[in-house]
């Protein structure tokens, strides 16, 4: 699949610190030293009612990551997949009568302009659940034959008894994994299976739902974890720097994809750091595609909102915060958005060298990005109170908020 356009990154003076960042498996801050290339695999959406603040939140967080590699004079080798093959997407394609490859086309599409908008960088590789079958299928034949997956009724199931390592990347307790496998598309009430958490790895084909070839596994389509597994290990290879969602996919998503890879390499953590995203609510629940209550990027920006302002209104909270989209936050990033540019506007202003280094810090310290932002609401309020002398101290600024916040002034 085709990704999106990038957007330039200026290139700024000096270096940028290694990244320090909060790793749900250790639960603790680690500091990654990635080689010259740094490999990154964020889950990508499942295409249907996209792109809403919280999915844009989620990736403003990977962008960062990406930034702060970027600033190092490293590589970054980012790969993303599309869910375009799964129950929720054929349930929306069924309720609203239209057809599901249609439904997943459109909403990418949608997806891509949206990303490039708010100027994410994209991923090198975008790969599609759908085009990844024929990698997905050789690993679920290889878990079979190793005893680390069972079939009922011609569906594949994975043993998590199967990974000594199981429930390490979210440290919850076999209740709690419960309850979230249930909510979070799991069949732990399935009779049959040998622990009630084993993911579906392989679902046999259903009437009226589409499928593949699957070689020895009959015909069917991929479950969900596999899908990340497969195509994760295909492009970027076994220990990974981050693998990065939002919080919802700590248990079970990233957890059973640590665990298939354990299961097909021995080795674990597939990831040196998990990353979780905070969830962002509306009108106090999380936002989400199954509730309906959601602000799409798409219609803030037909409303005339200016894509950086958006930006701002995200980098606004700390990514692992969970917190509230309100008319309030966007007003007060439109008007940041104005006092900036107002601010690099002039040609010369207050020393700016002292303020890359601000904001090259925060970032380094867990993706502060509030803490960058007051750094540079102090040069802003500075500059547009008394001035200053340092010529192109502006350009600076501009190159700078540009290059580590991805925000064009
Ligand atoms: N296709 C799978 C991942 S392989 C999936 O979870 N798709 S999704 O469309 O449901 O979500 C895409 C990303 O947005 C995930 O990282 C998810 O954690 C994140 N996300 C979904 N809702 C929110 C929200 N309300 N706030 C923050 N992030 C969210
Ligand atoms: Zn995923």
């Amino acid at each position: 699949m085709h990704a999106w356009p990038a957007s330039e990154v200026p290139v700024l003076p000096g270096k940028g610190r290694d990244l320090r960042i909060h790793d749900t498996a250790t639960d603790g801050l680690v500091t990654l030293d990635p080689g010259p290339v740094a490999r990154i695999y964020v889950c990508g959406i499942t295409p249907y009612d996209a792109t809403h603040i919280g999915h844009a939140a989620t990736y403003n967080a990977f962008d960062l990551v990406q930034r702060v590699w970027l600033d190092t004079k490293r590589q970054v080798h980012y790969v993303q997949n599309v869910t375009d093959v799964d129950d929720p997407l054929l349930e929306r394609a069924e309720r609203d009568g239209i057809d599901w490859v249609a439904l997943a086309e459109k909403e990418t599409a949608l997806f891509r302009e949206d990303m490039t908008a708010l100027r994410m960088l994209p991923p090198r590789e975008y790969i599609g659940a759908v085009e990844a079958i024929p990698g997905i299928v050789p690993l679920v034949e290889r878990l079979r034959d190793a005893g680390a997956a069972y079939e009922l009724e011609g569906d594949i199931y994975f043993s998590v008894e199967a990974d000594p390592d199981f429930g390490k990347v979210s440290g919850l307790d076999a209740a709690a994994m419960r309850l979230l496998s249930a909510e979070r598309g799991g069949d732990p009430d399935r009779s049959g299976k040998k622990n009630p958490l084993d993911p579906m790895l392989w679902m046999a084909a259903r009437e009226g739902e589409p499928s593949w070839d699957g070689g020895s596994l009959g015909r069917g389509r991929p479950g969900w974890h596999i899908e990340c597994v497969a195509i994760a290990l295909d492009h970027l290879g076994m220990g990974f720097d981050i693998q990065g969602g939002g919080s919802d996919l700590a248990f079970p998503h990233h957890e059973m994809g640590a665990s298939h890879a354990q299961a097909l390499t021995g080795e674990f953590p597939m990831a040196k750091a998990y990353v979780h995203a905070g969830m962002v609510a509306l009108h106090g629940e999380k936002m989400s595609k199954s509730k309906g209550n959601l602000v799409f990027v798409s219609k803030l920006r037909r409303d005339g909102v200016d894509p950086a302002a958006i930006r701002l209104a995200l980098l606004a909270h700390h990514y692992r915060a969970d917190w509230e989209w309100t008319d309030q936050v966007l007003q007060d990033a439109v008007a940041r958005l104005g006092r900036w540019r107002a601010a690099v506007s002039r040609p010369d202003g207050p020393s700016a060298e002292a303020l890359v280094e601000e904001i090259r810090e925060a970032l380094v310290n867990d993706l502060d990005a509030p803490a960058a932002l007051a750094a540079v609401d102090r040069w802003a309020a500075l500059q547009l109170d008394q001035g200053g002398t340092d010529e192109g101290a502006p350009g600076v600024v501009s190159r700078a908020v540009d290059a580590l916040l991805g925000v064009a002034l």
